[in-house]
């Protein structure tokens, strides 16, 4: 072990980090850093920089269970199978990890499972409170960068490179990423690389609750040992060619000739040699896919006065507006949806002239849009608010300019606020505060109400249009 790898490990922390994996050494450091040497060690600002990009892969430990778990305290620490009936045929959806030990995981036959652990408790799988959970933790990591590409109900790539639009080390990201979906009451695993294919491989390694970290320029030392199998594009049929050629490590893989690989991958030869080299350029796409940006919110207690029910509009007009900024989208659309207390659901929608992304401009349509889809007397039990269309090539902000005088900012208040630009500087230093200190460091006194009879506001899946629920 060199001094500088001593020097590393010695100013480690000793906290946050004691579920960290390095699985290769780190260039130009040396030597193979054991969690229980970086248990050992102290001092998280003292972490080799970064440079380059840092693409996280997130993936709920056995997702579907933990949330049973967190349902259903008295399964804590038992094994829970998801999906089927012991009784009857079917798969295995998911397990917790205390069934695992018992050789049970998903897709096996329902049987099977039912012979290999006899004391699992079964749960048929609430689908709904998933995609809750898994609507949650989406949002946590869109606090963290807007560069976001959900893959699955569980899973998803984030791009959280120093400079892009994070400007903190991936690791400290990371791991406030596994402290916030731990406050949700589940857990995840996180694999941190330089492309999407290494962090996927990565957020594998050590679970549940690993953070697996391949720094830059340790890819092939990663990749050369690991089997074919591993690597995203590489399935069974595939496997067994490789096998054929005598090709059984992606470092192998990643030595052979383009031409040979022709047969098994067709027009992704590239692509594939790319990802074993540890090469692949692939970006973390969001934007690209994204038709609408809505937030709505179910409350507990139904509103039925108009002063409420405006209040609880602008509230998730805010809401949307500041996502909107974050992904740099600016849409000509918008859509106010109301539930009534019968179920039944009204929508209404507006065109602009121009494309939007304030809500000191939008919050006041939206609000003229609710006479056409309530009248007095009715019961509201939901509201969602969604901007869509989006212009074609957004403007790029300048974010975060610091307004020169500090005033409240309020969208009520929009009469005395000189001009358009003193506007916009208000919204920015107001998101600027958030980005910071987190979402609820800059409150309106109208939205503590809804703190209290609020479900809590959902951001929805952005590329699911408002009108759809
Ligand atoms: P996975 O992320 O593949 O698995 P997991 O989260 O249960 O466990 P791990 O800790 O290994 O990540 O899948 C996410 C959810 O998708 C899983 O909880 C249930 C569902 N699922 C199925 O319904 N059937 C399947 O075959 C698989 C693989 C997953
Ligand atoms: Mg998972
Ligand atoms: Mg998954």
């Amino acid at each position: 072990m060199n001094d500088d790898f001593k020097r590393f490990l010695a100013t480690y922390d000793s906290h946050d980090m004691s579920r960290i994996q390095f699985p290769v050494e780190l260039k130009g450091v040396g030597g193979f850093i054991s969690a229980a040497e970086i248990k050992s060690g102290g001092g998280i600002a003292n972490l080799p920089p970064w440079l380059g990009k840092a693409i996280a892969l997130v993936d709920l430990d056995a997702f579907f269970a933990s949330v049973e778990q967190l349902d259903h305290p008295e399964w804590k620490n038992k094994p829970v199978i998801v999906g089927g009936d012991k009784t009857r045929r079917g798969v295995v959806s998911t397990c917790s990890y205390e069934a695992r030990a018992f050789g049970v995981h998903s897709a096996m036959p329902s049987a099977q499972a039912a012979r290999l652990c006899p004391q699992a408790i079964w749960a048929r799988g609430n689908h709904v409170r998933y995609q809750e959970m898994s609507t949650a933790v989406m949002m946590i990591l869109a606090d963290e960068s807007p560069y976001l590409e959900q893959v699955s109900i569980d899973e998803a790539f984030i791009d959280i490179s120093p400079g892009r639009f994070a400007n903190e080390h991936p690791i400290v990201v990371a791991n406030r990423i596994q402290k916030k979906v731990r406050e949700l009451g589940i857990s995840c695993s996180i694999g941190l690389g330089t492309s999407k294919s290494v962090a996927k491989i990565a957020s594998d390694i050590d679970k549940p609750e690993g953070l697996t970290i391949v720094y830059p320029g340790c890819e092939s030392d990663f990749l050369r040992p690991l089997p074919i199998r591993k690597l995203s594009g590489i399935g069974v049929k595939a496997e067994k060619q490789l096998h054929e050629l005598g090709i059984r490590t992606l470092g192998q893989l990643a030595q052979t000739e383009q031409s040979v690989l022709v047969s098994v991958f067709g027009k992704n030869t590239e692509l594939i040699l790319s990802r074993c080299q540890g090469l692949e350029s692939s970006e973390v796409i969001d934007e690209a896919i994204t038709k609408s940006v809505s937030n709505e919110m179910t409350f507990s207690v139904n509103l039925v006065d108009i002063s409420e029910i405006r209040q609880a509009v602008i509230m998730l007009c805010v809401k949307v507006g500041r996502r909107l900024r974050r992904k740099q989208l600016r849409g000509y659309t918008l859509t106010l949806k109301v539930r009534f207390d019968d179920l039944s659901v009204r929508t209404a929608r507006k065109t602009l002239d121009h494309a939007v992304d304030d809500e000191q401009d939008f919050a006041p349509v939206i609000c003229e849009l609710i006479g056409e889809v309530w009248q007095a007397g009715q019961e509201v039990r939901l509201i969602g608010v969604g901007v869509s269309s989006f212009e074609a090539r957004p403007e790029q902000l300048s974010l975060f300019t610091i307004p020169e005088q500090s005033i409240c900012p309020g969208i009520e208040s929009t009469s005395d606020q000189p001009n358009k630009s003193h506007k916009r500087s208000l919204v920015e230093a107001t998101d600027k505060v958030k980005n910071r200190f987190g979402e609820n460091a800059v409150r309106y006194g109208r939205d503590l109400h809804f703190f209290e009879i609020g479900s809590g506001t959902i951001a929805l899946k952005d590329d699911c249009p408002t009108e759809q629920h």
